[in-house]
């Protein structure tokens, strides 16, 4: 063992998980909150004089250890930050959760290595200067080159469309709600997928990610047109592995994959552009019918107590007029699969961070007199839990208590990274005062609502759903 580091902080996250096998001789402690787990390593680097490392994951997370680091940087403590990247053609394109992490430590660093998750190992501590970051590349290698246009005329979209018959559209999300203009693109009879955040949902003719799934893999469509920012949907890291044509329509003129046409429009700017619905009106409908969500329904009536259903519930619980703010992890898949409503829908997309979700929501509903629900899971609240003491009363927090990160779960991930417990938010929520329940029937009554579901059933749940 090269790496000498005395302990580990390893920071829960899909990107840095395999650098997992390449500490095992280490000693791992498992952490999610990065600005404390890097405190505690800064602590104990100080106690004992010795290298401590932090290990994350990519995007806010690396950003979250730049207090403890600064700290070490003045006052000389041996502080390795290993953060996990994607891989280095995927940087400055936008692709989900992909930033620029050597940045992010320059006033606080004095060695950068940029290196392969198989160079890790060998890395000789001993001809470097504390503080270190060291950014590993785990690449989950992307076939192909680097291929982007970028355009400045909608000609360049007329070109694609020329030569496609089966687009599948994407509207994935902007700044300000899609609806208008996935309203008017509705009336086309166009195939097209909306995701919860573009405000359009409950118009989109196919319904659920597993539809959406099914007809890519079985070839239904020979191209992708997306509009807005980085999607959401699987498909869009299945298509990194098996390209389609892709156009995007995306205002920050980024592609967000490693290929494809690029042109800086959003959809305000479509829908008041004769030209765009003239050159679309050239493609022919090819409607599909939708039959997952009868599958859906009756396993949600099969599982009550599953995750999904309880999802479903506040969906029929929330008003039309009401506003929605989404944790990242699985309450936003969820609660997208059972959305029928117009709703108007925020998250965090950007680069998808877990925290300062319950800050983010308190500021949306400080900037409405609409009543605002708020869903996160429990470790993406736990990361938040100082927000808890200032909630605006037009705000309500819903939080979905799986006991642990259970995205990692369902991606099969080492079970260590899910970080399963046994604990609940209650005395919290009553030692600050704030009226809590753990009955959905409450709803309407607190505004800290903890809805625990019952995981044999979420397990079944996804299984029959996901076969
Ligand atoms: C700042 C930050 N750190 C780490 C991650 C990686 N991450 C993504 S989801 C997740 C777990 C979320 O758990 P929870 O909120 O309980 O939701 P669940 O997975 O159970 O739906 C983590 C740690 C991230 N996205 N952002």
């Amino acid at each position: 063992m090269t790496l000498e580091l005395n302990k580990i902080f390893f920071c829960t996250g899909a990107r840095n998980h395999d650098l997992l096998k390449i500490f095992d001789q280490h000693d791992v402690r498992f952490e999610y909150d990065e600005r404390m787990a890097s405190f505690k390593a800064l602590g104990l680097s100080k106690m004992t004089q010795t290298p401590v490392g932090i290990c994350t994951t990519s995007g806010t997370a690396v950003a979250q250890c730049v207090p403890a680091m600064l700290e070490a940087y003045y006052s000389e403590l041996p502080l390795v930050l290993i953060s996990g990247d994607r891989p280095k053609k995927l940087h400055g394109t936008g692709s989900p959760q992909t930033i620029e992490h050597e940045m992010l430590t320059r006033s606080c660093r004095r060695s950068y290595l940029e290196i392969d998750s198989s160079e890790l190992s060998q890395v000789d501590l001993n001809q470097l200067e504390f503080p270190v970051h060291i950014n590993v590349l785990v690449d989950d290698t992307v076939p192909h080159n680097i291929d982007i246009n970028f355009h400045k005329e909608l000609k360049a979209y007329k070109n694609f469309i020329d030569k496609i018959k089966k687009p599948l559209f994407i509207f994935s999300h902007e700044n300000m709600s899609m609806r208008p203009f996935i309203e008017k693109f509705a009336q086309s009879k166009l195939t097209f997928y909306a995701e919860t955040l573009s405000g359009g949902h409950d118009l989109s003719p196919i319904k659920t990610e597993k539809k959406l799934i099914e007809l890519f893999k079985a070839g239904f469509f020979d191209a992708v047109i997306r509009v807005g920012h980085t999607p959401l949907t699987k498909i869009w890291r299945l298509l990194e592995k098996s390209p389609l044509p892709v156009f995007h329509f995306d205002a920050r003129n980024l592609p967000a994959l490693s290929f494809g046409e690029v042109l800086p429009m959003n959809s305000d700017n479509l829908l008041k552009s004769d030209e765009f619905w003239r050159m679309t009106a050239q493609l022919l409908p090819y409607p599909v019918a939708d039959e997952t969500i009868w599958s859906l329904e009756e396993l949600i009536q099969k599982y009550p107590e599953a995750e999904i259903s309880y999802c479903d519930k506040l969906n029929q619980l929330i008003h039309s007029d009401d506003v929605v703010y989404l944790g990242n992890s699985l309450v936003i898949r969820f609660f997208e699969l059972t959305q029928k409503k117009n709703l108007v829908v925020f998250g965090n997309r950007g680069v998808n961070g877990i925290d300062g979700q319950l800050a983010s929501a308190i500021g949306l509903a400080m900037g409405t007199k609409k009543q605002v629900f708020c869903i996160l899971g429990d470790v993406t609240t736990f990361y938040d839990l100082t927000s808890l003491r200032d909630m605006p009363e037009n705000l309500k927090l819903i939080i979905m208590n799986n006991k642990g990160g259970r995205i990692f779960d369902m991606l099969k991930l080492d079970k260590r990274i899910v970080m399963e417990h046994e604990h609940d938010f209650k005395d919290i929520a009553f030692g600050l005062k704030l009226s809590y329940s753990q009955k959905i029937s409450d709803f309407n009554q607190v505004q800290v609502l903890e809805l625990s579901p019952d995981r044999a059933q979420s397990e079944a749940f996804l299984q029959e759903w996901v076969r």
